[in-house]
């Protein structure tokens, strides 16, 4: 998201019924318009009357959370973060899935991993691995080597840089899956815009030009 304040929500990059059956239009209702609107809604309430801090990037009041005033600190971590993961996690997932990788990315992935399916393994025991709320990650570091971060709450995994993310927190998928964690994240990996993550890793040098990594 290449913004700074007023933070707007951004729109659903797709139909809210196009990622049946893994995710229903209930869920996506649900976790888009009121979940991720309430980041964008409380970070723009947090900052309206904090105009040293308006010009920050999204990625800067996420990375750099620590040196804002203490009244606000910890409300912008959350929210900023709220807004940083939820944008991703729309965005990369596809109603027209591809299932594997290609290019510099499925490389990468069999040097750092071995294979797909042990990405997915070591993803999913860190997804089902995160207690109480949080996120799972695909990231890479300057070098470009792959790693699966988790974090809690809404913390990022800055300064290393997400490729793809698992929203662990129940709000992203009780409505349709109630308890059961493993079968949504399952469904999940079926989403994974994999032709966008390649894309994304082939221009790493800059598609996060303002990551310290990158
Ligand atoms: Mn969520």
């Amino acid at each position: 998201m290449e913004q700074h304040y007023p933070f707007s929500l951004p729109p659903l990059p797709y139909a809210y019924d196009a990622l049946t059956p893994q995710l229903d239009q209930r869920t996506l209702r649900f976790h888009h318009d009121k979940h991720f609107a309430a980041y964008v809604d409380n970070l723009n309430k947090l900052l309206a009357d904090q105009p040293e801090y308006q010009s920050w990037s999204l990625e800067q009041l996420c990375r750099d959370w620590c040196q804002l005033h203490d009244d606000i600190r910890q409300g912008v971590r959350n929210n900023a973060g709220g807004v940083y993961n939820h944008d991703l996690y729309f965005k990369t997932m596809t109603p027209t899935p591809a299932s594997t990788p290609s290019g510099d990315l499925a490389g990468a992935i069999t040097r750092d991993f071995g294979d797909l399916q042990s990405l997915k393994d070591t993803l999913k025991a860190t997804a089902l691995g995160v207690f109480g709320s949080g996120w799972a990650w695909l990231t890479y570091d300057r070098e470009g080597r792959l790693s699966v971060q988790k974090t809690a709450n809404q913390d990022t995994p800055l300064p290393l840089c997400p490729l793809l993310t698992c929203d662990v927190w129940e709000h992203a998928y009780y409505l349709q899956y109630q308890n059961r964690r493993a079968e949504y994240f399952e469904n999940w990996w079926q989403l994974v815009d994999w032709p966008q993550l390649s894309e994304t890793y082939r221009l790493r040098r800059t598609t996060f030009p303002r990551c310290p990594q990158g």
